[in-house]
């Protein structure tokens, strides 16, 4: 599988590398897609994922076409991408924090507005299933660490090491300088969001990753917080985010982008305001970080957005699959 690189670099006090590239696709030169100015709605079934994953979006399809529901489409698909250990920022082989803890985040988000997750988990590679379990056998929406791992190898998961070779050797090279300027996005690795509507026209959306690479010990991103890394609303549409997760949930993004289109916004406008959100804040070090959003709304309309370049979107939808590439924001880049 091969994705799209977008380098975006950042530290915890938010500065990060310069980016490099002189580009000029802005979003003055873009235009929404056109299937978002289309008042019918679209072919259905439909999946989009946050980047190039056609594998992932292609195992979703399978469960759509076949008239399974969007949120076993989700689930399935994110799993083929955590057990990819190639990839290195979601599930088995992701990279570990500062101190070499592989610890993964992960939600999942159905029609009827549940919704379970997982924090800080560690030794269990199928962390967005972790979530599913969550949501349809405890009270509860959040679990976290030891708990979280307690109760996933009740559930029957498999207790793993999901620290590769690979990844240990990452994590290594790292540690000579121990600077943290963990890689967000780069060819080949990211988290995985998925949005899905089914024959019976029904959404749900899941989310996973092991979060920012070399990240202090504990520390949990966006993608396992409803809300900011995913929102599912049935009567409206639903949204996902992939970057630096600590600006997403300072703007409670992906909820943001489903309100947007309740107020009447496109898909695509939605994620284009929720980026200009973040962009816009006072002070904003937009510039060294990376956020993306993709959306759907009911009718199958798509969209998505980014402040940099290189982030792109795999949809499955009539049979066929598709990685547009996102419009973004920065005119640097
Ligand atoms: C996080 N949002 O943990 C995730 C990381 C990510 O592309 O999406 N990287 O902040």
């Amino acid at each position: 599988m091969k994705r799209r690189s977008f380098l975006k670099n950042a530290s915890l006090t938010g500065v990060g590398l310069g980016l490099g590239n002189s580009l000029t696709s802005c979003l003055e030169n873009s235009s929404s897609e056109s299937i978002d100015d289309t008042t019918s709605g679209a072919s259905l079934p439909l999946v989009i994922a946050t980047w190039d994953v056609q594998d992932a979006t292609e195992e979703a399809w399978k469960i759509l076409q076949n008239g399974g529901t969007a949120l076993d489409a989700v689930e399935q698909g994110c799993r083929k991408e955590e057990a990819n250990e190639e990839g290195q920022s979601v599930g088995k082989g992701g990279l570990p924090d500062q101190d070499g803890n592989v610890t993964l985040d992960a939600c999942i988000m159905n029609q009827n507005g549940d919704c379970g997750s997982v924090v800080f988990l560690q030794n269990i590679t199928h962390a967005v299933s972790v979530a599913r379990k969550v949501m349809e056998d405890t009270p509860h929406v959040m679990l976290a660490g030891s708990g979280a791992e307690k109760f996933a190898l009740e559930k029957g998961f498999k207790k793993e090491n999901l620290l590769t070779e690979n990844s240990k050797k990452s994590w290594e090279s790292w540690k000579i300088k121990s600077e943290y300027s963990p890689i967000i996005n780069i060819e080949n690795h990211d988290t995985i969001g998925m949005l899905a509507i089914d024959k019976a026209g029904n959404l749900s959306g899941a989310c996973t990753t092991s979060g920012l690479a070399y990240k202090l010990n504990g520390r949990v991103g966006d993608s396992p917080i409803i809300g900011s890394g995913l929102f599912v609303d049935n009567e409206i549409g639903a949204a996902v985010a992939t970057g630096l997760g600590e600006e997403v949930v300072k703007t409670v993004g992906s909820f943001l982008v489903v309100e947007l289109m309740r107020q009447g916004k496109s898909p695509q406008e939605a994620c284009e305001i929720a980026i200009k959100r973040i962009v816009n804040k006072p002070n904003s070090n937009y510039k060294n970080f990376q956020v993306g959003y993709i959306a759907v709304n009911k009718k199958g309309h798509t969209g998505s957005f980014s402040i940099h370049q290189l982030f792109s979107m795999t949809k499955f939808q009539n049979g066929v699959s598709e990685t547009i590439q996102s419009k973004y924001f920065s005119k640097d880049g």
